[in-house]
């Protein structure tokens, strides 16, 4: 008897402000891709966008969605594995990163514990998560959210290179 579970869809956010972050971004998207039982389902655009409540350089930022049979807190873990090996450091909270990966939704679950809190306590707050995730899946995104973030700054970036 196969112990699988059912896939679940969730959705990342990623941001980076540190270093060549489109490239970590990239980088990223391609690990998560990568990751053991899930497969990559849509990929934003990236987005430039000011610093919220945090410092350095402008942000960029995509959101992903993904299906996968790994578990909230086993995908937790690999998201922190990852932010790991692009170098990131957390000397203070919201400190400027090369890499910031925030689980925002995993399926219907609603969890609340130490490391984890699903969905993403701030999401609806940020126009850096908001837009790019109304880009691939606008039934979650009504237009009176995003017309809440409308005054946060926040470009989309042609796609491609850029070279
Ligand atoms: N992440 C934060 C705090 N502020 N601002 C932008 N523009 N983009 C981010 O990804 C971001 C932020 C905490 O994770
Ligand atoms: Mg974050
Ligand atoms: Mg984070």
């Amino acid at each position: 008897m196969s112990d699988l579970r059912a896939p679940v869809t969730a959705y990342v956010a990623i941001g980076a402000n540190l270093g060549d972050a489109s490239t970590a971004v990239l980088c990223a998207i391609n690990d998560l891709a990568e990751l053991p039982q899930t497969d990559l389902v849509a990929q934003s655009s990236q987005y430039q966008t000011a610093p919220s409540a945090s410092s350095g350089p402008d942000y960029i930022n995509a959101v992903v969605e993904m299906s996968t049979r790994l578990t909230a807190q086993e995908l937790l873990l690999a998201l922190q594995q990852i932010e790991f090996e692009a170098g990131r450091d957390r000397p203070y909270p919201n400190a400027p990163r090369t890499l910031d990966l925030d689980i925002l939704l995993y399926g219907e679950a609603r969890i609340e514990s130490t490391h984890l809190s699903i969905p993403h306590p701030r999401m609806f707050e940020r126009a850096f998560v908001l837009v790019p995730l109304a880009e691939i899946a606008p039934a979650l995104v009504t237009s009176e959210q995003l017309e809440a973030v409308a005054a946060q700054a926040i470009t989309r970036l042609a796609d491609g290179s850029g070279s």
